[in-house]
């Protein structure tokens, strides 16, 4: 029997941006191995809503794991070697995230990429993250590796000026969204998650950055 619609070698990448490229379900066959690595690191490390230079909680609560965590509070944004609610170093960023990471940068045209920061975002039905641009790294020529959890985002994918209009990208459970070089500076967000519960992991998104912080 023929079936027209069997695809035997899944999704296939999708270049978005000349450096830009989205890996759908690229991390679908790890998903069981990262959430337990990831179990420890939320033990250690809870998610938290931190308060930015204004003075606001954010509606995304976050936690990190790797030599260096991203941190706001009333001084601003920037990465520590330490969680400032425990006062201890991030936990270790585990081989799995490392090697996933490196493998997704790799299938995107950027070898040796090697992280030393992890974000792990958490986002409830109606969390929305504004627009941004990722610029507390030290090193913007290199990429970052952003794996997507449980409920689907909307993911806006700007230009290099804050009034460019966002392309609308859809982001499902286990897509794989890797940028760098001349895209590493475009400013991004996530329109509100939209209320479901995700068979695996129930009314939340999760989203983890990779980044060479350092
Ligand atoms: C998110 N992501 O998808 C938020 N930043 O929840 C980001 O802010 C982000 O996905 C830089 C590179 C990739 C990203
Ligand atoms: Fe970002």
């Amino acid at each position: 029997m023929i079936q027209s619609d069997l695809d035997l070698f899944g999704p296939q990448p999708q270049r978005l941006a000349s450096q830009t490229v989205l890996l759908p379900g690229f991390a679908v066959p790890e998903v069981e191995a990262l959430l337990d690595a990831l179990r420890p690191v939320l033990r250690a490390a809870p998610f938290r809503h931190m308060r930015t230079p204004g003075g606001l909680h954010m509606a995304v609560a976050l936690t990190n794991c790797g030599s260096l965590g991203w941190v706001s509070d009333e001084k601003g944004y920037r990465y520590s070697p330490t969680d400032p609610v425990s006062g201890q170093p991030w936990p270790a960023l585990p081989p799995i995230l490392l090697d996933l990471a490196g493998r997704a940068a790799t299938t995107a045209g950027f070898d040796g990429f090697v992280p030393d920061a992890c974000l792990v975002n958490h986002y409830l039905p109606g969390t929305r993250l504004s627009l941004h641009q990722d610029r507390d790294e030290a090193d913007f020529g290199q990429p970052i590796v952003s794996i997507s959890l449980g409920l689907p985002a909307v993911f806006l994918f700007g230009g290099l000026q804050r009034s460019d209009r966002p392309r609308h990208i859809p982001l499902g459970h286990g897509d794989v969204l890797v940028w760098g070089g001349e895209d590493r500076l475009r400013f991004h967000g996530v329109l509100p998650i939209k209320p479901g519960v995700h068979p695996r992991l129930g009314e939340r998104r999760i989203n983890l950055t990779l980044r060479k912080a350092g």
